[in-house]
Order: C-alpha cells, then structure tokens, then sequence
C-alpha cells in the first residue's frame, strides 16, 4: 500500500528527531519519497518554537493500525511526553493517507482530519506526489495546496535529501 505520513518536530534537535522518525518507518517498509524540509510557523497553539516538517511516502504492507502504533512508538523513542494539543512536541508522526482507504474509528481517521486545510502538511505533499488524490474530498495535493487561502509562515528549509546528512 502506498501511504503517505507527515512528519513534525519543534523540540530537541528537530531534524534529528525527524529523521529517526523516517529510520523506524523503514521497519515497516521501504521509503520511496521524502520530501523537502520546510520550517514552519505553529498552527492552533502558537506560542511554542517553529516546526520542521516534511513528508514521506512509503511502500508497506502492513495495516493502518500497524503503521499507527510504529508511529506512536517512534515518537516515544525521541522523547515525546504526552502534553497539550497541538503543543511542542520532540515528534510528531502523522498518517496522512494509505492508499484510498477511508477510515474513522475513535483511535484512527484517515484520511487525517485537518489535511486540506494545513499548508506544513500539503506543501510538502504536493511536492513529492501532486497528483495523489484525496479520496474523500476527490482533490488532488496540488489542487488542495492551490485552494488554500494566501498563507505565509512555511519556508524551504532544506532540499530533497537533508536527511542523509
Ligand atoms: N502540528 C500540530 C499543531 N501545529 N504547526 C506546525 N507548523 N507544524 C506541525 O507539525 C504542527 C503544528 C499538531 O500535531
Ligand atoms: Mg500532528
Ligand atoms: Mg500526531
């Protein structure tokens, strides 16, 4: 299954964490695509320190739930506490999409909630798989990135690649 995952990190050493991130994803899979890293400003809690964010896209056969549990525990690997609601966090890995399933349990919901309307989480999205669609709203990246209102506060931080190095 192709499934797409946000990547999130605004403590600690932020791209080291994501990048531990994407290394305990690859136990699930192979990793086809990363994305550039972007330096975001916070959405719905402001006050805490910018983002880095980044998506990838891997390739796995596992199921959601398997996927959402190796996320949960990639995120305790870095050191992530439970704290506020959309507040600072070592580690944020979220699952976006897999393939065109659509899902709502009271643990899991893809695809995830707040994605067409998050510019750290589509920008990304849309420059590694323009054409992937949303299999609810019938939209593709690129077009739900196009229909967002004119928004700042997400910047090029580094290139495809920053996660080798
Ligand atoms: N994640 C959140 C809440 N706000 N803001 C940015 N810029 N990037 C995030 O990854 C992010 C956020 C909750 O997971
Ligand atoms: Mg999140
Ligand atoms: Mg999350």
């Amino acid at each position: 299954m192709a499934v797409y995952l946000g990547l999130g990190a605004n403590l600690g050493d932020r791209k080291a964490n994501l990048r531990q991130g994407l290394a305990l994803l690859r136990s699930l899979g192979t990793v086809e695509q990363v994305s550039s890293l972007y330096e975001t400003e916070p959405v719905g809690y402001p006050d805490q320190p910018r983002f880095l964010n980044a998506v990838c896209a891997l390739r796995t056969a596992a199921s959601p739930q398997e996927v959402l549990a190796r996320a949960k525990a990639a995120e305790r690997l870095t050191g992530r506490v439970p704290a506020v609601r959309y507040g600072p966090r070592t580690l944020d890995l979220d699952l976006l999409l897999y393939g065109d399933l659509v899902l709502a349990t009271t643990s899991l919901t893809i695809p995830h909630p707040r994605l067409a309307e998050r510019r750290f989480v589509l920008a990304p999205l849309a420059e590694i798989a323009p054409l992937v669609r949303h299999p609810v709203l019938g939209r593709t990246a690129a077009e739900l990135l196009a229909a967002l209102p004119e928004g700042n506060g997400v910047v090029l931080a580094q290139g495809p690649g920053w996660w080798k190095s």
